[in-house]
């Protein structure tokens, strides 16, 4: 089985493709003799993601497990090769994709034990989620070494006033030792504009360069390069660790009615994702990664959401670069159940969010933290659930909003009163009314005016959308033709038109590109929201978004 990948596609088998349980994964490696010879080496195993259980073994000795499908799990291995050097290295990864009431996504196993329809011990996996649970390593898994004192994280906050940069860091050292920390960071040019001494402090950039989103600037994704040296002495032996981290200089802030970037308003015009394309399903593909991209610089879109689940940190990487804003979501997503509303979903949660923010912190391009979609907020538990989660966020990281994403009825959500924006999605003349694109204008209006009113929050449109199967053609419209889903957007648009002048601070549109679900009768092979097909070719729809979106933007750059 290739890795990355997601195992489903890549056999002819259907019992493999829509496998729940064990699968193993295996291989020996053959590490440098150097790695092992050195006592002050620590050799560590890196595993970028793999959904949604795993259990890890190194020569049949357990190293790790870890629980939640989307974030990297790490273990030292270095004592365990030292006892057979000469032997090679075999890594054994046992990966399991059931999901239950207290995992994140949730699911539920259910038997079915009517004999007369179903053979003995049969049983499905339900989710409350619309897109395929695929499986496996879906990300790089890696060794990597470091000395045995090295720099075990480094968390860095940005700010400036008028022309000076203000980056106030922290960097942490494990293994104890003497140590000595030299912290520069050095502009594109390479020129050293500030440095310190100290594992902790503030650095000031004279005649900042900021951080800006793309098509905000004519110098997007400007990022410095913050290098940490450290040289320790432990028991008579001298340790030398280097680690550079890309660094965007720049603030975010909510008012009642804007979203401000280094103090400017700005307007997302950007798409839903998903991890998902042919054969590989979720695995980590650089090229069709590149191809995004482009695509998203093509049609003028300045951002993105993670839904519905963090995505690898190699995209994240080319948001830094490319000046693509990102809201940051976790897994949360279809949390429907009353029961995965308990404290043993909550402290997992609590968890996947400690992951997530260690992993993201410092990211320029993630703007915000988005801690479920659609969970069912209208239940009692929520409120208690959603303010405990939102606060521990918040002192996770105090510089970034917080949100989930809400379908819930404004009257009756939960959670929303301590969300810092209300991402609001909403399926007008598609779900409902399906066919009547003429309510749209009088329910997205109603939509923004009540949410507004209630809570005083800036509010985005975080998903809109309708089916369409590419070169599908019908005029008038009619749903999941080209046509429909063209003229349902721009119903969207001339109400986007007229509330964002007021607090409506974003689109998003759902979906960047059709995506694989799971089976069922209102899915035809998956779901066809996107703009763009799985293969990434355009439907009409991209076109009319990206005329739209290069609008916007000119309208944002020249404010
Ligand atoms: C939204 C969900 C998204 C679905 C979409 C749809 O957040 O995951 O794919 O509906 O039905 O409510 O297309």
């Amino acid at each position: 089985m290739p890795v990355p990948a997601s195992y489903n596609d890549i056999t002819q088998d259907p019992t493999l493709r829509d496998f729940i349980g064990w699968v193993w994964y295996e291989r020996e490696v053959v590490v440098p003799a150097r790695w092992i010879a050195d006592e002050g080496t620590r050799v560590v195993l890196r595993v970028g993601s793999a959904h949604y259980y795993s259990v890890v073994w190194v020569n049949g000795v357990k190293v790790t497990e870890h629980e939640g499908g989307h974030l990297p799990f790490e273990a030292e291995i270095g004592s365990l090769i030292r006892r057979d050097p000469t032997g090679p290295c075999r890594i054994t990864i046992a990966v399991n994709n059931t999901l239950t009431l207290e995992t994140l996504p949730p699911g539920t196993i259910q038997y079915m034990n009517d004999s007369t329809r179903y053979p003995d011990g049969y049983f499905v996996q339900n989710i409350n989620f619309d897109f395929f649970n695929y499986a496996g390593i879906h990300r790089p898994v890696l060794l990597y070494t470091t000395p045995k004192v090295y720099v075990d994280d480094i968390t860095v906050e940005t700010n400036f006033m008028d022309n000076t940069g203000l980056l106030r860091y922290k960097v942490s050292v494990n293994g104890g030792g003497n140590n000595t920390l030299n912290v520069a960071l050095i502009d594109k040019d390479g020129h050293r504009v500030a440095s310190s001494n100290k594992p902790s402090g503030v650095l000031r950039v004279v005649d900042v360069k900021l951080w800006w989103p793309y098509l905000m600037h004519e110098n997007p994704g400007y990022l410095y390069s913050m290098e940490v040296h450290l040289t320790a002495v432990s028991e008579s032996s001298a340790y030398e660790d280097v680690y550079t981290l890309p660094v965007g200089i720049r603030t975010v802030n909510v008012t009642s009615t804007q979203f401000l970037i280094n103090n400017k308003p700005f307007y997302f015009h950007g798409v839903n994702k998903h991890e998902d394309s042919d054969i590989r399903g979720k695995g980590l593909d650089w090229p069709l990664m590149v191809k995004d991209f482009n695509l998203m610089k093509w049609l003028g879109a300045n951002s993105f959401r993670t839904s519905h689940y963090p995505y690898a940190e190699e995209i994240l990487q080319m948001c830094d670069r490319h000046g693509i804003v990102v809201i940051d979501e976790c897994p949360g997503v279809g949390i429907k159940d009353i029961r995965s509303f308990g404290n043993a979903s909550l402290s997992h949660h609590l968890v996947v969010m400690d992951e997530l923010v260690r992993r993201d912190k410092n990211h320029p391009s993630v703007v915000m933290w988005s801690v479920a979609n659609e969970p069912a907020a209208e239940l009692l538990p929520a409120k208690f659930y959603f303010k405990t989660l939102i606060k521990h966020t918040k002192a996770l990281d105090q510089t970034r909003p917080v949100t989930y994403i809400t379908m819930t009825n404004y009257d009756r959500d939960q959670g929303a009163p301590y969300v810092d924006v209300v991402c609001v999605n909403s399926y007008f003349s598609w779900y409902r009314d399906s066919g009547h694109l003429e309510v749209i204008p009088i329910q997205l209006n109603t939509q923004f005016e009540n949410w507004y009113r209630k809570y005083q929050k800036p509010i985005i449109q975080s998903e809109y959308g309708a089916d369409a199967v590419a070169g599908l053609h019908t005029d008038p419209p009619v749903m999941f033709s080209e046509e429909y889903q063209s003229a349902l957007l721009q119903s969207y648009h001339d109400v986007f038109d007229q509330k964002r002048k007021q607090y409506v601070i974003g689109e998003l549109i759902w979906n960047f590109a059709d995506f694989m679900t799971t089976q069922g009768i209102f899915r035809v092979v998956g779901n066809k929201k996107g703009i763009f097909t799985r293969q990434r070719q355009p439907k009409a729809s991209a076109f009319i978004l990206k005329r739209r979106y290069w609008r916007l933007a000119n309208e944002m750059f020249s404010n």
